[in-house]
């Protein structure tokens, strides 16, 4: 997998490591796993992200940090490398930001469908997380290198981007990379569940407590709809981060095939996140909402209002189910 990418490398030496715009457990452990990997191979990395690391992954930082994103500095690289997105546009919220920069765009990822702007790709569409990918370098390259550090971040990003290893995306190797990074790692795993899952607060559980009062059905019960409000978080004195990780309450409802948590921005419009767990695409659903994302998790976005949003999510979901 990581040959040529272990090949070509030798030609560089300042790197830039990048991750995704409202960043995740994935694509900021993918990002320390990897800045340590080239660190340890001599080579000079530095990380950048265009939003603040979530509070759940500020720990991650200590390993490896992860930098305000400034486009002079990164111009300076001579390459970059771009972790857990398939296309430039996810990586800042510049429109545009890539324009200038003369050094070559390498990506690593397991999105489907990669734009084809990147002068070396990685990309794995079937991989549980950019992170399996990343712990495939350290085994293709030197096992050795991985030690705590590398392995908590790796181990991190697993975890979030399979719901603790629930999802459809785990397979017997992603379980193998998990024993070896335990193993080589040497830290307790409960240690990394407790830092990025319970870090919830009361103002969390009082928002999370009304939008569970917004669960609505749809299609004999197949797609199952909840949403927050602006004033639902001023109510509350929570923000939109605030919100990660709800939209599996409707999901988990028996019979449920599809559930969206919409998020009324005001002026911003309107923020959807499905999921699925059955075998309605919902990256096909996001296209056609100005978004996109993985067979089982995307995100949409509508102009609002509110209300509009839901009728045309449901609609398009109709002929989603239809589909599957
Ligand atoms: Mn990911």
């Amino acid at each position: 997998m990581f040959k040529e990418f272990i090949e070509k490398i030798k030609n560089y030496n300042r790197i830039g490591v990048i991750s995704h715009i409202r960043p995740d457990g994935d694509c900021i452990g993918a990002q320390v796993g990897l800045s340590l990997w080239l660190q340890k191979n001599g080579f000079e990395a530095e990380a950048f992200n265009d939003d603040d690391v979530p509070v759940n992954l500020e720990w991650l930082q200590e390993k490896f940090t992860v930098q305000e994103f400034d486009i002079e500095k990164i111009a300076t690289f001579d390459l970059l490398i771009l972790v857990d997105g398939n296309a430039l546009h996810r990586f800042s919220h510049s429109d545009n930001w890539y324009k200038g920069m003369d050094m070559p765009v390498w990506m690593i990822d397991h999105h489907p469908d990669p734009n084809d702007e990147f002068d070396l790709q990685i990309s794995v569409p079937g991989a549980s997380s950019t992170c399996e990918l990343i712990y495939n370098l350290y085994k293709e390259h030197n096992p050795e290198q991985l030690d705590t550090s590398a392995a908590m971040a790796l181990y991190t990003g697993i975890i979030t981007d399979t719901g603790s290893l629930q999802f459809d995306s785990v397979t017997p190797e992603t379980l193998e990379a998990v024993a070896d990074i335990l193993r080589r790692g040497d830290f307790k795993p409960n240690i990394v569940a407790e830092q990025v899952f319970s870090t919830k607060t009361e103002a969390q559980y009082k928002l999370l407590s009304l939008a569970l009062g917004t669960i609505k059905l749809y299609e004999s019960n197949q797609i199952a709809v909840m949403y927050v409000t602006q004033e639902m978080l001023k109510e509350t004195g929570t923000t939109n981060s605030d919100t990660e990780g709800f939209v599996s309450y409707p999901l988990s409802i028996a019979g449920v095939k599809a559930a969206i948590l919409l998020k009324d921005l005001d002026e911003e419009g309107v923020k959807m996140s499905l999921r699925s767990r059955s075998d309605v695409d919902v990256n096909v659903w996001a296209r056609q909402l100005d978004g996109g994302g993985h067979k089982k998790a995307a995100g949409a976005w509508h102009p609002g209002p509110l209300e509009q949003a839901i009728d045309d999510v449901i609609e398009i979901g109709k002929k989603q189910l239809k589909k599957a």
